[in-house]
């Protein structure tokens, strides 16, 4: 009861504070649609440098319910893309405006948001949904009214192929996840025994699970000692901590989102695990600390970014983001900020060769979902193209892995990703 209080409190704080730093008059609820932009303003959603109608483009994430841990990072990685690129002159000097819309946690909320985008915003693009289980629902929609969606986030085997106008531009868990059991082996090399936990209500923890699952017993030869299974609804996790612990592992693999996973993890350690942890890409937030707080030091998380990466376009999203944040930019902002990213440079390449302005929405849009799969890009994120899958949308091609271990500060409540080597 007491976590459901503190976690509900913090909640309402990063609300809040979200609020109150946007400029925003009124909070943001689920259902309805926000410009961030407001002309002349200084904050984010500055337009200066460009002229002409905005260009409007949609976000659907998660801002409330347990899954807004991860759909903040977005919210501020795409603000600060809008910002950043209007300053750069925007489309061919046409400024673009985000259309934010809170998706909530759950399918019905990312139905809902990709309606409200597409029909009454009537955006070119929309850069969403938070889950991969979100995903499966809402894409569906998107894909029938042609409408382009880049993935920011939805690493789940299948979502390319969801259609068409699906573009990933988060790398799947088949590319990143077993990065984390290699640099698992690289700190001890005598791990045997695995023990795997998953989310079965979650489509991302499904699928990251059988990668896991995979790579410790065909790629790494390890013994898998027990699967535990839980719901991104449990709070009290003794049981499966209990399984963990007993069958004795070396290391403990969980896939789950940040609340349900960080809580997993909190209460394994408080009962005595002291192995290495490995948590999936649930985990991959600086808002996870808030959850297992001192309790996740020490966990490893494979990433698609690395903050320190020598590319000039992340030197200049890491100072934007660590001015105002006041740390490190991880993965799951940087996706979304490079989401904004391909939609911008795409729309500015076909401007160049068919001028947009007066364009048809529905032969915009088409148009869009074919430049943005066949542009290739400098992002945060390394270089980053698409290729065509059968019958379905873009998947990402990036080249850069890595692998982050949490450390926690004596706080307990403020820590960092490291990447280690
Ligand atoms: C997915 C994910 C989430 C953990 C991202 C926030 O990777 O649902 O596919």
């Amino acid at each position: 009861m007491a976590r459901i209080v503190a976690r509900t409190a913090a909640l309402f704080l990063a609300l809040a504070l979200l609020s109150a730093c946007g400029q925003e008059a009124n909070p943001q609820t689920a259902g309805s649609t926000q410009p961030t932009a407001a002309s002349g303003s200084q904050a984010s959603g500055s337009t200066s440098g460009t002229s002409g109608e905005p260009i409007p483009i949609g976000v659907a994430v998660a801002q409330t319910s347990n899954v807004a841990l991860l759909g903040q990072d977005q919210v501020d990685g795409v603000k600060i893309a809008e910002d950043y690129f209007n300053k750069k002159g925007g489309v061919n000097g046409r400024p673009i405006k985000l259309f934010i819309q809170d998706t909530a946690g759950d399918e019905a909320g990312a139905i809902n948001a990709f309606q409200t985008l597409i029909n009454n915003s009537k955006v070119v693009a929309i850069v969403g949904p938070t889950l991969s289980q979100q995903a499966f629902a809402a894409d569906k929609i998107a894909n029938q009214a042609k409408v382009p969606i880049l993935a920011p986030s939805n690493t789940a085997k299948g979502i390319p192929e969801i259609g068409e106008y699906v573009t990933r531009v988060s790398a799947p868990v088949a590319r990143v996840a077993p990065n984390a059991i290699k640099s698992a082996l690289t700190i001890n090399p005598n791990i045997k025994k695995v023990a795997v936990a998953f989310a079965q209500d979650d489509a991302f923890s499904k699928s990251e699970t059988v990668t896991f699952q995979n790579a410790v017993t065909n790629t790494f030869k390890l013994e898998l000692v027990t699967v535990q299974t839980f719901s991104t609804k449990d709070t009290d996790f003794t049981t499966q901590a209990t399984a963990l612990l007993n069958a004795q592992p070396d290391l403990v693999i969980v896939s789950g989102l940040a609340s349900d996973g960080g809580n997993l993890v909190k209460q394994l350690r408080e009962l005595g695990y002291k192995g290495l942890l490995i948590g999936g890409n649930g985990f991959n937030t600086s808002q996870i600390y808030s959850v297992c707080k001192a309790q996740c030091d020490g966990i490893l998380v494979a990433q698609a970014y690395s903050p320190s990466a020598d590319i000039p376009i992340n030197k200049e999203w890491h100072d934007l983001y660590k001015a105002q944040k006041n740390m490190e930019p991880g993965q799951i902002p940087a996706q979304a900020f490079t989401s904004v990213q391909i939609v911008v440079e795409a729309l500015a390449a076909m401007d160049k060769k068919t001028p947009i302005a007066g364009m048809d929405l529905a032969a915009l849009r088409s148009a869009l979902n074919a430049q943005i799969q066949s542009g290739s890009y400098s992002t945060p994120l390394g270089d980053v193209s698409f290729t065509k899958v059968p019958n379905g949308g873009g998947e990402v091609n990036q080249k850069q892995f890595y692998v982050a271990q949490i450390k926690m500060n004596a706080d307990g409540s403020s820590g960092a990703f490291n990447l280690v080597p």
